[in-house]
């Protein structure tokens, strides 16, 4: 049974800096596991998931949005990574952004042509920035709905992809050592698509 948006998560609008919304829980089902709407920017989370693109070179959407508020060192360290392949995810300092650090995943440009290869990308791209985060002693990770805007991915999609795998992994010895997994969305499509989703993947304990 799917209770109502209202009943089931506090959708918080974010100030510049937090704890709050990640210690008091943003989810009344599963405390390893948050969703808010707002600038992801702006949290002071330990990492936050940049939707790149395979340059690391920056971009429009969320990608300019960080860009922007990390400065030019982010652009600077950025360069000397030699790219990433759709999929997969590289690590960098935060700069001026409030959490630690950056993980910038490279997401699919959607085709209805190719599903399958979308959803495997997109997979990759959860999965390796969720391993990224462990390796560093990361414990708090902040998603962008990555490939959802730009690269088309349909909302509902991408989210059932990032619930799933989110699920595995939280359940895997590596997973263990994850605090918390907030997934942020901006736009409405994203909100409603996540409040349908995150009680089935994540039932009360
Ligand atoms: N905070 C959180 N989410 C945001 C923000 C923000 N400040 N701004 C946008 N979103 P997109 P993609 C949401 O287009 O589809 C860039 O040019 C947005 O509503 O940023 O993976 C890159 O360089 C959407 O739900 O990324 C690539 O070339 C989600 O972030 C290309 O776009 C992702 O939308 C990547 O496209």
């Amino acid at each position: 049974e799917i209770p109502t948006l209202g009943q089931l998560y506090r959708l918080q609008k974010m100030g510049p800096s937090l704890l709050g919304p990640f210690s008091h829980g943003t989810s009344a089902y599963n405390d390893r596991i948050g969703i808010i709407r707002g600038d992801i920017t702006t949290l002071a989370v330990d990492a936050i998931v940049n939707a790149a693109n395979s340059s690391l070179l920056g971009g429009g959407g969320v990608d300019g949005a960080i860009h922007r508020a990390a400065g030019r060192e982010l652009l600077a360290e950025c360069r000397t990574l030699d790219g990433c392949d759709t999929g997969c995810s590289k690590i960098t300092n935060a700069y001026r952004l409030p959490c630690k650090k950056v993980i910038h995943a490279v997401g699919p440009v959607y085709s209805d042509l190719y599903p399958q290869r979308c959803e495997t990308a997109l997979r990759g791209c959860y999965q390796s920035a969720l391993q990224l985060a462990v390796q560093n002693g990361l414990k708090t990770i902040a998603f962008s709905a990555i490939s959802t805007g730009i690269y088309g991915y349909p909302s509902y999609d991408a989210a059932t992809v990032a619930c799933s795998t989110v699920k595995s992994f939280l359940g895997t010895e590596d997973g263990i050592k994850l605090d918390k997994v907030v997934f942020v969305t901006f736009e409405e499509k994203d909100v409603r698509v996540y409040n349908n989703l995150l009680p089935r993947f994540f039932p009360p304990e």
